[in-house]
């Protein structure tokens, strides 16, 4: 008999492997944010997948780093290491180009801690391979550097082999009821939803101008039958950069605004208006009060 199964399945690794549109891959919806740029995700979010075998809820976590120290990369690594204490299984995930040494600091700290669940090995990103037979040599490393459980290539923006991971990640889970609502896709609010959207468009449509310093705040929500209302503050920690944000004439504060508007609009499902403004919150990622207020300081 096929008994159901339901558990936490943390996604770890470097930043920019695609742990995040990996989970938005396997729930079907956006969940948690992407980007090309390094440290994307800042908050733990859950994304829940419930199927009639099984309920995955996927636990996204900020990419793990150590280089460009600041007071929120200290608290994204340890919210990590924390968590892992608390889910049923480890997907590490690492790219197909093969391993880096970064990739191994956090499989031996995956090593070295007792108490934490089985760990499966997701290889993403099979998609950029030009020869797929490199990937049968990497699997082999893989298996030599560390044993685990299951090994899994994927390709998150294809959604290639989605189903065969899933199915490693189900024969790992703990036999037991749902831990979500069938119908819940996430634990966060649709007001965080709306905060990361906007925090997504200004980091992808910023290019590399503005490398790390960016945070959002909606300080104004007011929703009718018929339409909402934002107000939304972009961050910056330079003088310099509220200027870039704002562009000439204000036309990338207009571009982000009508993508993220777009984007909340199809969240709300109905019609926004969305005023925003840029300030400037001075070395924001190395003050804790700061971190705090912006959301990030519980992870
Ligand atoms: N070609 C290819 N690109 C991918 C794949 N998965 C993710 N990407 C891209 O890789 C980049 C990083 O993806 P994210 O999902 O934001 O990575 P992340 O691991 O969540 O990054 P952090 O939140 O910064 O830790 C984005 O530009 C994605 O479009 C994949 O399977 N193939
Ligand atoms: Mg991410």
């Amino acid at each position: 008999m096929n008994e159901f199964r339901a558990g936490l399945i943390a996604l770890i690794g470097r930043p920019n492997v695609g742990k995040s549109t990996l989970i938005n891959a396997l729930v079907g919806q956006k969940v948690s944010i992407t980007s090309r740029k390094a440290q994307t995700t800042r908050h733990r979010i859950r994304a829940v997948l419930t199927r009639p075998d099984a309920q995955y809820v996927f636990v996204d976590t900020p990419g793990l780093q150590w280089e460009r120290k600041s007071l929120l990369s200290e608290r994204m690594n340890a919210c990590a290491a924390q968590l892992l204490g608390q889910v049923d299984v480890v997907g590490l995930m690492i790219e197909a180009r093969g391993w880096r040494p970064e990739d191994e600091r956090i499989a031996e700290m995956l090593a070295t801690r007792t108490g934490s669940g089985p760990v499966v090995l997701i290889i993403n990103k099979i998609d950029r391979l030009r020869e797929r037979n490199r990937l049968l040599p990497l699997i082999d490393e893989s298996q030599r550097r560390h044993s685990f459980a299951d090994i899994v290539p994927v390709s998150a923006e294809r959604g290639d082999q989605l189903d065969e991971l899933l199915k490693a990640l189900r024969e790992r889970l703990p036999r037991g009821e749902p831990l979500f609502e069938p119908g819940q896709l996430t634990d966060r609010s649709v007001r965080f939803l709306a905060t990361e959207m906007i925090r997504e468009k200004a980091i992808r449509l910023l290019g590399d101008e503005i490398p790390y310093g960016l945070a959002v705040t909606i300080e104004r929500w007011t929703e009718s039958e018929g339409h909402a209302v934002l107000g939304a503050t972009i961050w910056v920690e330079r003088e310099s950069h509220r200027g870039i944000v704002i562009g000439a004439d204000g036309g990338k504060l207009k571009q982000i605004g009508r993508q993220a508007r777009l984007e909340i609009e199809r969240l709300l499902e109905k019609p926004v208006h969305l005023e925003m403004w840029v300030k400037l919150g001075r070395r924001w990622r190395d003050d804790a009060a700061q971190i705090e207020r912006l959301g990030y300081g519980m992870l």
